[in-house]
């Protein structure tokens, strides 16, 4: 079994190449929950979402978010009437939404429901929420905004789509954590691993909500050796979203470097990008092995080709 953790546009191009290599039902993909929301009375999952579209084909690859084709009829009416608007959910993406909200609230898990939309959408992969439970990533800003002064806190869609993460962050909580637990079944995939893969996600925002949760980031140290993470950062910038102005706002260098540092207690194997091949010694030096390829993954081909060397490092 392969067990990938996961945020969401990174982690669902990795996904996407990894099952062109090893069959779809062999991957079991640990997912972060800290970006989940609720409006208009709707549970909404975003990494999730991502990850579903993008393996059953029906992603957005202009927005990176959302279904392919989308229309919007039911915004544009919800904004005509004052409603809130600023976080898009598109007509079909709404039935997911509305499908995992009503089967939340008849008391079944967020585990059972992604599993249920996972196999309605054919997409082979397990996908597992990393809790059951409520874990949500805050941000404490330092710059007055218009939800308040600096110093306040916000969650993370505010922070992300209402701010457009243009705002330093000071701190970041996962609220919810002490009291989250790893679903059996995330605890079950993370002793049975043959390999652990870190997609190429955001470390604080994506990864570190994952590692939030009481007995994995336990259960993945005593894993290090089979534990591969490809890295988030490429020349010293993320490829999409904030994480470089994240990781140098809370302290650690925005490079390959800071990324090991911050990965190095849990994770045996870094994949840096060939820009930043000169760096592969401060890498080494910080404990972790390091492979250099080719990590930018703009074609099915070559997240393939990606997906083939992180399994080969494990081998
Ligand atoms: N991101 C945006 O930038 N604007 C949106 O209006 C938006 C809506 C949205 C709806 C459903 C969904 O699953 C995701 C959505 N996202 C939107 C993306 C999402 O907020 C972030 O990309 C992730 O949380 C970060 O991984």
């Amino acid at each position: 079994m392969l067990v990938t953790l996961c945020g969401g546009v990174g982690a669902a191009r990795m996904l996407a190449g990894l099952v062109r290599v090893v069959p779809p039902p062999s991957i079991t993909a640990i997912v972060n929950v800290g970006d989940d929301t609720v409006l208009h009375g709707l549970h909404i999952s975003p990494d999730l979402d991502t990850i579903t579209y993008t393996l059953a084909g029906m992603d957005n690859r202009e927005t990176g978010w959302g279904i392919v084709g989308e229309t919007w009829t039911v915004m544009d009416e919800l904004a005509y009437l004052g409603g809130e608007s600023w976080f898009r959910l598109g007509d079909r993406d709404l039935a997911t939404h509305l499908f995992r909200t009503e089967r939340l609230h008849a008391g079944d898990t967020l585990t059972h429901v992604t599993a249920s939309l996972a196999t309605r959408r054919q997409i082979g992969v397990q996908l597992l929420p990393v809790t059951d439970d409520p874990l949500r990533t805050m941000l404490t800003l330092t710059a007055a905004t218009e939800l308040g002064p600096a110093g306040t806190e916000v969650a993370f869609q505010d922070y992300f789509v209402r701010l457009h993460h243009d705002v330093a962050v000071g701190a970041v909580r996962f609220a919810g954590a002490d009291a989250a637990r790893p679903t059996p079944q995330v605890q079950h995939a993370l002793t049975e691993a043959d390999q652990i893969v870190v997609c190429p996600s955001n470390p604080i925002v994506s990864i570190g909500p994952l590692l939030a949760v009481p007995g994995i980031l336990a259960a993945l140290t005593s894993r290090r050796e089979d534990i591969t993470a490809v890295s988030p950062i490429v020349a010293g910038k993320a490829l999409k979203g904030p994480a470089d102005r994240l990781l140098e706002e809370l302290g650690t260098e925005p490079s390959v470097v800071g990324v090991a540092r911050l990965y190095a207690p849990w994770v045996g194997t870094l994949v840096i990008d060939e820009a930043d091949r000169d760096k592969a010694g401060a890498v080494e030096s910080e404990g972790v092995r390091c492979v250099v390829a080719p990590t930018v993954m703009d074609s099915p081909e070559r997240a393939a080709a990606l997906a083939r060397l992180v399994i080969d490092t494990g081998v």
